[in-house]
């Protein structure tokens, strides 16, 4: 009996068989984003998508149902995802912020590997793409040589910018409202050339280990994809969302609607049923561009040596609240697609646990043996990657701000939604009974409403302005 013990310890100390790596070890990390994407779970649209790279990514790693973005917004959702810290703390709350201009100093997630030794390359809109026509602006705003060794957007081609049908649908006065059926081939459009050129980064640099990110711009608007992805879609077999009566008010600070909110408001059946097909026809458009990255990883036998982690930046509504867009503290918005394979994970898994976009950084962090930079907001899937069924966290926040003078933040708990302004208005939706938020239920919980309070009051403070 006297080696009882020291084995039971060794045996304690081996390290996790699942998605274990020794630091010795350097798997690729391939983090795939898309623009917009929201998560397609729920009656309402899981039907109507064709999104079959997804599935097939599915079949190989963990579906998170439940991953909320901590500010449901492109750049500062992406700052977030990349520093592993909360908006709040990064102060990055808006598209005009570059994420040098608030954190000179911060370690990014591929800065981290990059400095570590692995070759970093992006591909397409992994952070904001700002900078407009000044090209050392647009390298500043991908952060290359910081994050990556090298970082590259794309554009159309001439006869991908040609439309074969497609409209503004409203009359110019929204310019992004706009959808189009391309000409030409995937390769004329920025995401099939995305989707090559991460093809040929893998190819090039063999065993060598990379952090590669290969950043999709759709389904982000304007709405335009190759012809033939429209054509999955005829628009008779799509059903548009509409609020039911009775659905609970809102102000429109709420849903950020504004003048856009407006034109929706007047918007025909036909007119939203053409976004909802546009969006779609986006969709399966970069699903077919994740397919041939996803092809390069079995052509050469990758799956085994890389992480490959894909998301969506933030959700989106497609007509709820009568709302097409992002930037608000709904469900729709606050989740967004998460999937990882791992080295070791099994796959086909799918989990309902409460996760956030901050716990990317360290998850990648433990599962490549590193060590965190600085404090992470956030805390390592790997738990749940072994086990669907563990729990990290018992709640997931999102924060959006309006202007200098207004904010909220909210919190999404397995059945609760609460979202408070800085003005004191408060919302509280029962997702056992009503998950699509459709009925404010403050008034009948104020227990409920207590405890949420002090859960929210628990976040850093806004370093931002509001
Ligand atoms: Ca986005």
């Amino acid at each position: 009996m006297k080696h009882a013990l020291p084995l039971l310890v060794s045996l304690l100390l081996l390290p996790l068989a699942v998605g274990a790596a020794s630091p010795q070890t350097k798997p690729n990390v391939l983090l795939i984003m898309a623009d917009d994407l929201r998560d397609f779970g729920g009656a309402f649209t899981k039907e109507a998508v064709k999104t079959p790279n997804l599935d097939r990514l599915r079949a190989r790693g963990t579906t998170f149902e439940r991953a909320y973005v901590q500010y449901p917004v492109c750049n500062p959702s992406r700052n977030s995802l990349m520093t592993g810290l909360r908006a709040e703390q990064t102060g990055i709350v808006g598209n005009d912020i570059p994420l040098r201009q608030k954190m000179p100093d911060i370690v990014t997630l591929p800065q981290l590997c990059k400095d570590a030794g692995w070759q970093s390359h992006a591909f397409g809109k992994l952070f904001h793409l700002g900078g407009g026509r000044d090209a050392e602006a647009r390298q500043r705003w991908m952060d290359e040589g910081r994050s990556w060794h090298t970082a590259q957007a794309f554009e159309a081609t001439k006869t991908g910018l040609k439309l074969l049908e497609g409209r503004n649908l409203t009359g110019g006065a929204i310019k992004w409202c706009q959808w189009g059926a391309a000409d030409g081939t995937d390769d004329d459009q920025p995401d099939g050339q995305i989707a090559a050129a991460t093809v040929a980064m893998i190819e090039k640099l063999g065993d060598t280990p990379w952090f590669i990110g290969c950043g999709f711009m759709k389904p982000h608007d304007p709405f335009i994809a190759p012809k033939k992805y429209f054509d999955l879609y005829p628009p008779d077999s799509l059903k548009i969302w509409r609020d039911p009566a009775g659905t609970t008010p809102v102000r429109t600070q709420s849903i950020g609607s504004g003048a856009y909110g407006e034109v929706f408001a007047k918007f025909s059946e036909e007119q939203w049923r053409e976004l909802f097909r546009a969006y779609l026809a986006g969709t399966s458009f970069m699903d077919a561009q994740l397919g041939r990255v996803l092809d390069a990883l079995d052509r050469h036998q990758l799956w085994d040596k890389t992480l490959v982690i894909f998301v969506g930046d933030h959700g989106y509504h497609t007509g709820e609240r009568q709302w097409w867009n992002k930037n608000n503290l709904f469900e729709r918005c606050c989740r967004a697609p998460l999937l990882i394979a791992a080295p070791g994970i099994k796959g086909g898994q799918t989990t309902r646990s409460l996760v956030e976009f901050v716990d990317l950084y360290p998850t990648v962090v433990d599962l490549c043996g590193l060590t965190m930079p600085h404090a992470a907001a956030g805390t390592s899937l790997r738990p749940i990657l072994s086990d669907p069924n563990a729990r990290t966290k018992d709640a997931a926040f999102t924060l959006v701000t309006r202007g200098d003078k207004l904010h909220g933040q909210s919190i999404r708990t397995a059945r609760w939604r609460f979202t408070r302004w800085s003005d004191g208005v408060a919302e509280l939706y029962d997702h056992d009974a009503d998950p699509e938020e459709l009925h404010n239920v403050t008034a009948r919980h104020a227990d409920i409403v207590t405890d949420l309070t002090a859960q929210l009051r628990s976040l850093p403070p806004l370093s931002a302005k509001p």
